[in-house]
């Protein structure tokens, strides 16, 4: 990168040595934080690593590098020519995607993508664990983030939207990494859950019945 950048590794109750790889990692030219984040789910952990930014430019991706980083360089260039919201898609025509997942799965995201698509328009791929911002507009929709779980980026990218930055999505190299802990026998259910709690909540703030949480207001912006 040719200006500052940083990583923050949110540790989520993990089992593995997320934790003690990040804390004896070397130092170097970009520096490996380590926050905790208590509260289960991958949303509250993005949401949790996110608050704890400043810079100008953030973003999140998966910490199975699935997605290529090649895809940095055309996410920053787009943020820094004025777009707001850039994410990976593994739908984009010119995406090259080495998918392992089973038939269930599959069928199982095509129901995710027909019910998303109600909630954000627009965007084909609303789950791809890669995804950049400008950082005043990330922290504040995270403040206002409430879904703890997988079905977060929908009422990430809703929000944004509903805050006039559509995404632009950006074609990306997938490669899906073995050890996924997303199981649609276990994890189905709660996502649907998920879906009609942000259908809810999103319209029930458009009609002014329940205003947004504003409790943990994002700090303005910094450029450490
Ligand atoms: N905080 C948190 N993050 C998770 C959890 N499970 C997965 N993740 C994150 O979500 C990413 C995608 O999950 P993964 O298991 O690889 O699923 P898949 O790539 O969709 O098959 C992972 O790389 C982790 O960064 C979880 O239980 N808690
Ligand atoms: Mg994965």
């Amino acid at each position: 990168m040719p200006f500052p950048a940083a990583v923050i590794v949110v540790d989520n109750n993990s089992t593995d040595t997320t934790a003690e790889i990040v804390k004896t990692w070397p130092e170097g030219e970009v520096p490996v934080r380590l926050i905790a984040c208590p509260v289960p789910g991958k949303g509250a952990a993005v949401r949790a690593g996110l608050l704890e930014t400043r810079a100008p430019l953030v973003g999140f991706c998966d910490a199975d590098m699935a997605t290529d980083l090649d895809a940095l360089d055309v996410a920053v260039g787009l943020l820094l020519s004025g777009e707001r919201v850039v994410i990976g898609s593994r739908a984009h025509t010119f995406s090259q995607v080495e998918n392992r997942h089973s038939r269930v799965r599959e069928l199982g995201a095509v129901g995710f993508r027909a019910l998303a698509r109600r909630l954000v328009r627009g965007v084909s791929d609303t789950q791809c664990g890669f995804k950049f911002f400008d950082g005043r507009l990330a922290r504040e929709v995270a403040a206002r983030m409430r879904t703890p779980g997988f079905a977060f980026d929908v009422e990430f990218l809703a929000r944004c939207a509903a805050l006039g930055s559509a995404a632009m999505e950006i074609p990306i190299q997938w490669h899906d990494m073995p050890g996924s802990r997303f199981s649609p026998a276990r994890h189905s259910a709660g996502i649907l859950l998920e879906l009609g709690g942000i259908w809810l909540r999103l319209h029930a703030e458009s009609r002014g019945v329940v205003r947004p949480a504003w409790e943990h207001a994002p700090d303005p912006v910094g450029y450490s």
